[in-house]
């Protein structure tokens, strides 16, 4: 009989081939998929994420426990899409024009699938046009920009000015990246800054709320 803080457990530390067979056991056992996201994956990524913002562990086990999450996601999904149960809410999320950083972006993104955002994620280099029409086409409330150069910095301010001169009003803009401060955030007149890919999960939920 396997638990969903057993499942929890085996996220936050990374064990995939664990989590999985906890997932399929609490499948067998007829619990939901979305009680299983919901009870079992998001809360051992909160965890881990806690401790990512604490100092207490570092990108590697971020990696590997997003990872974890990600297979059990593989089992759950097609479940969850077969019965009509979609994510509250859609973020698009890309580093901006001209910077091929991924890294942090891509933790970010698992991180927000670790709380159950659905996630559309437009890849390194992404042109300001191109996130309108993907946050357009798939009603996102949040979009979130990236940058890791100073030199591309600039392209985040252009994005954020496409997003409003598009009249994209029930779309809030965050941002991050090493680069990116609290003050740059105000300047560019985005909504909300995150030094982390832990706390921009805090953030996502708190903009995404307001929407
Ligand atoms: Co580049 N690079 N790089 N690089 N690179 C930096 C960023 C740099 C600081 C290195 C240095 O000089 N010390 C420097 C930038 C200097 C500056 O602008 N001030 C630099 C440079 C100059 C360059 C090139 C121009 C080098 C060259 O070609 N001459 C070139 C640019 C290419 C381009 O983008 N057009 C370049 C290329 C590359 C590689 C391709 C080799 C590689 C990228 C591989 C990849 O991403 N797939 C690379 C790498 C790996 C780095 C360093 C070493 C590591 C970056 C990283 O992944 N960090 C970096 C130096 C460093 O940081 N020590 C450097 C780990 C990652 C988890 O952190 O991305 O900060 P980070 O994400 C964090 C937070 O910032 C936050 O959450 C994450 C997790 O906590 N966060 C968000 C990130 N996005 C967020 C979004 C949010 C919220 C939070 O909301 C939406």
């Amino acid at each position: 009989m396997s638990t969903l803080s057993e499942l929890a457990i085996a996220v936050e530390g990374g064990k995939r081939n664990d989590a999985k067979l906890f997932t399929q056991a609490l499948l067998d056992q007829g619990l939901k998929p979305l009680a299983i996201v919901e009870q079992g994956l998001v809360p051992g990524m909160a965890s881990i994420g806690e401790k990512f913002k604490n100092n207490e562990v570092f990108v590697p086990e971020m990696l590997i426990a997003a990872r974890a999450m990600k297979e059990c996601m593989l089992i759950l999904e097609p479940l969850l899409a077969a019965a009509g149960i979609k994510p509250k809410y859609t973020a698009v999320i890309g580093t901006v024009q001209g910077d091929l950083h991924d890294i942090g972006k891509n933790l970010v993104a698992m991180m927000l699938k670790g709380a159950n955002f659905g996630i559309v994620d437009l890849g390194t280099n992404v042109a300001p046009e191109k996130f309108v029409a993907a946050a357009q086409e798939h009603s996102a409330q949040l979009i979130c920009l990236s940058a890791l150069l100073t030199t591309t910095m600039p392209a985040m301010k252009l994005t954020v000015q496409a997003v409003r001169a598009a009249g994209l009003t029930s779309a809030k803009i965050m941002v991050g990246g090493a680069p990116v401060t609290q003050e740059y955030c105000d300047e560019i007149g985005a909504d909300g800054y995150s030094q982390d890919a832990a706390s921009a999960v805090d953030l996502a939920l708190e903009l995404a709320a307001t929407c």
